[in-house]
């Protein structure tokens, strides 16, 4: 039975074409920069959101109409879900998708019950893998939900808790090896504290460090050869999460030994709540050999939550794609919308609507990006702005030919710097909407 039986797979129309179900720049065949739109997003569905977004909020139930969910939801329940997500991410045209362990299958009375259930829809995924094509981008592990994971996970201070997380991601890793899953995603979940008086910062840092070099360990054990990430986010549902922004990450990927194994996924909506823009997180991380996927979403700048809405903003896009294609795009990653259609938005069309949109203001947000990069207007720029570091006392200092005495001489002799000149922000802005308007 079909869950969609009014949707019909959806194409490219081009520009012109006012068909709310047709891409009108996503064209996933179309060329740039000698790679077609379909490998430069590696465009992925987030089971989470898109199957199991219910709508609800804390003034109220869920909203969601969503004809194929039955009254109970046992394995038979998650089965005739999978049908339905794949068939519409087929409809769709995504080559991924990403899941938490809960969200495909649900728990058991114990944890061999639960990993019961998870191995029946396991199946399932894998044989609707292999009829459409789809991959899984990455998988993860749900360490936040159940009340066993009230003070974190692997930051608990219950040893237990932290013994039924790592049992947990140990079968989440097998279910990724079996899916062929492309990546495996860390999010902190409940790993930060509410208040320093009753949280050991130290030990519990310690243990997420343990935690993910038990994961790192078992996945070579296993021949799991995906990627691992990290999913920083400052805040939500903990006052302070321990993998604040890109940069407390890295610092803490390095000072433990993980800078080797484990990449950032970065998401556009956790950037702003750190009070940082998307395309800073995403540069810094990849100026840092870190850049690894994306989870694409956009905030609500009056609501200071974690919204999760799709992106529609070409700004924000082009930003992003522009920083993306710097370090080269992506490898094993992809562009993962980790967003979700509004409570009022409860109709299994807005699922369409709101992916549609996201993608196309990914496809023109890349041929925007592409043309920037084409001219060459704003690296010209960014490269006179640094002249003074490409020959004589910036080249040498760059080279390392200086210390602080022989600055110091220098500048005795010289007297005072060359004057600066202009920043120009204005008319970098203003050449920038060049390509935009
Ligand atoms: C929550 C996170 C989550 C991760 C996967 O805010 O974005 O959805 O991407 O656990
Ligand atoms: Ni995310
Ligand atoms: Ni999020």
């Amino acid at each position: 039975m079909s869950a969609f039986p009014d949707i019909q797979k959806i194409k490219y129309e081009g520009p012109s074409s006012k068909n709310p179900l047709a891409f009108r720049h996503y064209n996933e065949t179309e060329v740039v920069e000698g790679k077609s739109m379909k490998d430069h997003f590696r465009f992925s569905v987030a089971y989470w959101h898109t199957m199991r977004g219910t709508g609800g909020d804390p003034f109220g139930p869920g909203t969601m109409i969503r004809p194929w969910e039955g009254k109970v939801d046992n394995v038979e329940n998650a089965v005739s879900r999978v049908r339905a997500g794949f068939e519409f991410m087929e409809k769709l045209g995504v080559p991924y998708y990403c899941f938490h362990d809960r969200d495909v299958a649900p728990e058991g009375a114990n944890l061999a019950e639960t990993n019961k259930n998870l191995d029946a829809v396991v199946k399932v995924l894998k044989e609707e893998q292999g009829r459409t094509g789809i991959k899984l981008l990455w998988g993860t592990a749900n360490l936040f939900s159940n009340p066993r994971y009230v003070h974190g996970a692997a930051t608990s201070p219950n040893a237990e808790s932290f013994a039924f997380a790592a049992a947990q991601v140990k079968k989440a890793l097998e279910v990724a090896k079996e899916l062929g899953g492309q990546g495996y995603t860390f999010w902190g979940g409940r790993e930060g504290y509410q208040c320093l008086w009753n949280t050991d910062m130290k030990r519990e840092v310690d243990h997420l460090a343990k935690f993910m070099h038990m994961a790192v360990d078992y996945a070579k054990k296993i021949g799991f050869t995906g990627q691992f990430y990290f999913e920083p986010k400052p805040k939500e549902p903990t006052k302070h999460q321990y993998d604040f922004d890109s940069a407390a990450c890295i610092n803490f990927l390095r000072a433990y030994g993980l800078g080797d194994c484990v990449k950032m996924n970065i998401e556009t909506n956790h950037a702003t709540l750190a009070g940082h823009a998307v395309e800073h997180e995403l540069d810094y991380a990849g100026s840092q050999g870190f850049l690894g996927s994306i989870d694409a979403n956009a905030g609500d700048l009056l609501l200071g939550w974690d919204t999760d809405q799709f992106p529609t903003d070409v700004y924000l896009t082009a930003k992003i794609m522009l920083i993306l294609m710097k370090y080269g795009g992506f490898t094993t990653g992809g562009l993962n919308f980790d967003a979700k259609v509004r409570r009022e938005s409860f109709e299994p069309v807005d699922l369409f609507h709101a992916h549609i949109g996201g993608m196309d203001a990914f496809a023109k947000g890349l041929k925007i990006a592409a043309a920037i990069r084409a001219e060459g207007d704003l690296a010209r720029m960014l490269k006179d702005r640094y002249a003074s570091w490409d020959a004589g006392l910036g080249a040498e200092i760059e080279s390392g030919m200086h210390g602080f005495e022989s600055l110091e001489k220098y500048m005795l002799a010289k007297g005072d710097v060359t004057p600066n000149v202009s920043g120009r922000q204005e008319l970098i802005e203003n050449v920038m909407n060049r390509y935009f308007f």
